[in-house]
């Protein structure tokens, strides 16, 4: 590694790699940034003698190359970086994470990778350009690293920490690094992300979750700061950045109930709901009516819940921790405060037998349940064997994964089949999602429903109901009509590929 760390003051870029395509995520992301890599940036750039800057590929209006990415040679030219962290979080972007590291490796940058993909594969990391991987928590250690970035046996005093020496890689002296306590962590500085613009800002007071659900990266005994911290955090957005809207990243607010509770209620007392607050709940949240009314009270408009399946096998396979006798009554619940979205995932691969339904029977399953619970809006992905989950480990042991050659990491993003299922061809299963969806958001006449929905019922629902009913329909009815309009685009686009060909190519040749 040699890098010129002459320079009197030097940078430390973090970049959060552009997603594989545009998928539904895609807007949202032009819109916020990731708060990990702004957390440990903001502890970099008080790291004497260095500063940091964030580039956040999907949010981004710098330089861009022939492609239409952002362009790292001219971000590099025009102020060079003396060492690069790559977010991870991920696994979907981490081809780009490599194809980055080789960019910078080339220009003879030190690079450093951290995030829930790097944690748990550092050995495929390192062998991808990446000279450090971080394991857990990356404020204290990028604090650590950086001053002796180029020394290994200093670097080997650092914990938590994977590089290559004498040719094997070597773990420092404790697996995961765990910030003792979030409370005593600065506020993030959204100012160090470069070319962005941010309407939605993250924010977050729990981290880890004590739930163990099959298909999760997220692993960890919870831990939380005070309420009074994030109602801090939020206050400083506000007075520094005019910050309005925050989505609170957090897996499980419930996690530490009485601090969420505390934390809703400083707010609504100070701002009342001028905040709008996108938070995630688990379903169960809807036996608790204080925390429903505080958070509504606060500003919260928009609650995403992983609602999973509603067939109970599924659940019980995934160790959600409910089944789905209650699901309908609770998203009712929780549909008279917010704007609910549910997050499915179909197709999940059963725990020690076959799927007994077919793949229409699941549809029709997935439909009688939306259709009796009617969220907002709804997200239906496909089982993603993630790095590091029980799920893939499942699936590893009967070796059901496809090889990274057929499916690599960039179809990691719960829209492709990623193992060969059972009680079902790899087709069928791939079609599940896409049928649920556009049922849910199809409209006969698509553009003139809209037009006659946004200019001739809006006025009149806006006199019958009231504000907030009538807008609410008319947002879901935009996004009805985007969201179709990406759905069927995608298919398109997938359909013109030969992802399934390929697969099935695999499938063949592993049966002859
Ligand atoms: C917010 C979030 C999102 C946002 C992302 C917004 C954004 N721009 O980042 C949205 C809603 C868009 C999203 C979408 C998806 N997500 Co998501 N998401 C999360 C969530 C809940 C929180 C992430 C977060 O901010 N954590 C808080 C920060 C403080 O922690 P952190 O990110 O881990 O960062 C720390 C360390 O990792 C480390 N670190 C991180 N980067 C770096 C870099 C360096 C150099 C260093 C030293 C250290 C370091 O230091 C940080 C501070 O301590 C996580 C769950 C989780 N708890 O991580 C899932 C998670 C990341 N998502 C996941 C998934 C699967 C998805 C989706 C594929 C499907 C879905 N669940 O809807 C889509 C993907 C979209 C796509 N295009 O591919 C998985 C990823 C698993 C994997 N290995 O791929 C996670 C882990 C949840 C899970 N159930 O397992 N997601
Ligand atoms: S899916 Fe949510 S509840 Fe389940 S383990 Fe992950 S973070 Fe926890």
């Amino acid at each position: 590694m040699t890098a010129d760390l002459n320079e009197s003051l030097r940078l430390f870029r973090l970049i959060i790699p552009a997603f594989p395509e545009v998928n539904v995520f895609t807007r949202m992301a032009k819109k916020t940034t990731a708060l990990g890599p702004v957390m440990v940036a903001t502890c970099a750039n008080k790291v004497w003698g260095w500063r940091a800057e964030v580039i956040d590929e999907n949010n981004y209006r710098g330089p861009r190359n022939v492609q239409g990415l952002p362009d790292h040679e001219v971000l590099q030219r025009e102020n060079p970086a003396q060492a690069v962290g790559f977010y991870t979080g991920l696994s979907s972007t981490i081809e780009r994470v490599w194809e980055l590291a080789g960019l910078y490796k080339r220009m003879k940058v030190p690079t450093i990778a951290g995030g829930w993909h790097a944690h748990y594969l550092p050995e495929e990391t390192l062998s991808h350009n990446v000279d450090i991987v971080v394991h857990g928590d990356g404020e204290e250690a990028i604090a650590q690293i950086l001053p002796v970035l180029l020394n290994k046996e200093l670097l080997s005093l650092v914990g938590g920490i994977s590089f290559i020496q004498d040719q094997k890689m070597t773990t420092t002296y404790f697996k995961e690094n765990k910030v003792s306590d979030i409370g005593l962590l600065p506020y993030p500085d959204f100012n160090l992300v470069r070319y962005a613009r941010i309407k939605v800002y993250p924010i977050s007071r729990i981290r880890g979750c004590s739930r163990n659900c099959e298909f999760c990266s997220v692993k960890g005994e919870p831990r939380f700061s005070t309420s009074r911290h994030l109602f801090n955090i939020v206050q400083w957005l506000n007075d520094t950045r005019r910050a309005k809207n925050f989505f609170i990243v957090d897996d499980r607010l419930e996690e530490d109930l009485k601090g969420t509770l505390e934390f809703f209620e400083m707010i609504s007392k100070e701002y009342g709901d001028s905040f709008n607050f996108q938070v995630q709940i688990r379903l169960e949240a809807a036996e608790n009516n204080r925390l429903l009314e505080a958070m509504k009270k606060a500003g919260v408009r928009f609650v995403s819940i992983g609602a999973e399946s509603p067939i109970d096998e599924d659940l019980k396979s995934m160790r959600k921790g409910y089944l789905s006798s209650k699901m309908v009554e609770w998203v009712a619940m929780i549909k008279r405060y917010f704007w609910v979205h549910l997050m499915f995932i179909a197709g999940y691969p059963l725990k020690g037998k076959k799927c007994e339904l077919s793949p229409k029977e699941i549809v029709k399953r997935f439909k009688k349940f939306i259709r009796r619970a009617r969220p907002n809006s709804i997200q239906v992905l496909l089982p993603g064997p993630g790095a590091g989950t029980d799920l893939r480990k499942r699936l590893e042991a009967q070796a059901r994964i496809f090889p990274q050659d057929i499916v690599p990491w960039r179809y990691y993003d719960g829209n492709y089949v990623c193992f060969i299922p059972d009680g079902m061809t790899t087709r069928e299963l791939q079609g599940i999602p896409a049928k649920i969806m556009r049922w849910f958001y199809w409209r006969p006449f698509r553009l003139l429903h809209f037009l006659f929905r946004t200019f001739i019922i809006f006025p009149i629902d806006f006199f019958l109901r009231g504000k907030e009913l009538s807008v609410k329909s008319l947002i879901r009815e935009k996004l009805c009509y985007e969201a179709y309009g990406l759905i069927k685009k995608w298919i398109e686009r997938f359909r013109k590929s030969d992802f399934m060909g390929k697969l099935e190519e695999y499938q063949q040749k592993k049966l002859s």
